[in-house]
């Protein structure tokens, strides 16, 4: 195994996702690149059966793909109602190939036919990150807990954004600027374990 990262790649296809770990990542002493910086490459399937699992996929994957020390998160939202769906299937939900709009309402309908009207719920974020031959070194999870909105609301940040009311707020992720969202995310917790580690790592 290589000793130590010199640069890290962010292995997700996500625009939104990768934006925030541009901004998130900012204390590690190391440039990072991203997929839009390598030669086309093939999706991983997301084949586990839990968060940290598909992240570790993904991250090990793209490692000997690239050759690159590598870090991928695998992330969704869990919704009481649904006993915990979409999770990690929130990327394939109403179809992959469908957009966030589409996806939102859909969500919204199958909870508004559900018997329980337990509108909580939290996304979680795992990331793992893998060495050059593709070994996991290290992982890190975050979760943020809040409430499904009755309407989508919002336009900053991507995905599930706009109907997720965070606790302690009244807007939706996508109302918050994302100085806010960057202060409470599942995201942003992870991102802060995954530093710690890291930092440790590398000796800094
Ligand atoms: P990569 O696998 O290439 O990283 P992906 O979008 O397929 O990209 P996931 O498999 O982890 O990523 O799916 C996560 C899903 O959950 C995806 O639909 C996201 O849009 C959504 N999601 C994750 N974090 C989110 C956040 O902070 N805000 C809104 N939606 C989020």
């Amino acid at each position: 195994m290589d000793n130590k990262p010199e640069r890290i790649l962010i292995a997700t296809s996500n625009t939104g996702k990768f934006r925030e770990y541009s901004d998130l990542l900012s204390g590690i002493p190391i440039p990072i690149i991203g997929l839009a910086n390598l030669p086309p490459l093939p999706e991983p399937d997301e084949t586990g059966s839990s968060f940290s699992e598909n992240a570790a996929l993904k991250a090990a994957r793209y490692a000997v793909l690239t050759g690159e020390w590598t870090m991928a998160d695998d992330s969704g939202l869990e919704v009481n109602a649904l006993n915990g769906a979409p999770g990690i299937h929130s990327a394939r939900f109403g179809g992959y190939g469908s957009d966030y709009r589409t996806k939102n309402e859909l969500l919204l309908d199958l909870i508004a036919r559900q018997e329980s009207d337990d509108r909580k719920a939290r996304f979680v974020c795992t990331i793992a990150v893998a060495s050059p031959d593709g070994v996991i070194v290290m992982e890190a999870q975050g979760e943020c807990r809040g409430v499904i909105a009755e309407s989508p609301r919002g336009i900053n940040g991507f995905g599930y954004d706009p109907i997720f009311i965070p606790n302690g707020f009244e807007q939706t992720f996508a109302e918050l600027r994302s100085e806010e969202k960057r202060e409470i995310s599942h995201r942003a917790r992870a991102s802060s374990e995954i530093i710690r580690k890291m930092l440790d790592f590398m000796g800094v």
